[in-house]
């Protein structure tokens, strides 16, 4: 197991659009279980494949509060959404410490694969139904800012840049001799 880096926006590689998985092997078990720790230890509700620099469609989600219900969606497809829409404040692993409202379908119906391959459909509303379409999103190569006004959007780009320097700052300080 191990913990994988998470891009920040406005990172480009944010942007790029997931394959399709086309192989249930090894290998794609070892990413969802090291995306399942990641995710536990930011800690986040979901993460996508796209968000640890892996453009293939792979999302992990865990909105229990016992933090002990992973689920698991591999080529995720939205079969139905309701017209009804809500409104939740989001937030982002890789937009850290910005929240904001956005307005997403109510309730939807999912088809995905798990992690053997095997298909299975979900109905999701609250908080399971935002997060999925928040992950899916991501593998579109979609951040949620990108809902919000350029205003706004272009506020929290200059924030998260600043805080980009100050990171490389430390990074460089911890580098150097204790003086
Ligand atoms: O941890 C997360 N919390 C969250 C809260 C409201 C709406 C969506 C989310 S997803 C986010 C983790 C993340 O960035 N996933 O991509
Ligand atoms: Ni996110």
């Amino acid at each position: 197991m191990s913990l994988l880096n998470i891009l920040r926006y406005p990172d480009p590689r944010l942007h790029k659009i997931a394959k399709p998985v086309a192989v249930f092997d090894a290998r794609l078990k070892q990413l969802v279980a090291d995306m399942a720790e990641t995710m536990y230890e930011a800690p986040g509700v979901g993460l996508a494949a796209s968000q640890v620099d892996v453009h293939e469609q792979i999302i992990v989600i865990d909105t229990s509060d016992t933090r002990s219900d992973l689920r698991v969606f591999v080529n995720p497809e939205i079969l139905w959404a309701s017209a009804e829409k809500q409104m939740y404040d989001e937030g982002c692993l890789s937009v850290p410490g910005i929240y904001d409202g956005v307005e997403r379908h109510a309730r939807i119906k999912a088809r995905a694969l798990d992690a053997d391959g095997r298909p299975f459909e979900i109905d999701a509303e609250g908080l399971l139904a935002v997060c999925i379409q928040h992950e899916m999103d991501h593998l579109k190569g979609k951040v949620f800012v990108e809902y919000l006004s350029p205003l706004k959007r272009n506020r929290i780009k200059a924030k998260m840049l600043k805080e980009e320097r100050e990171l490389k700052k430390d990074r460089q300080r911890e580098m150097q001799p204790a003086r």
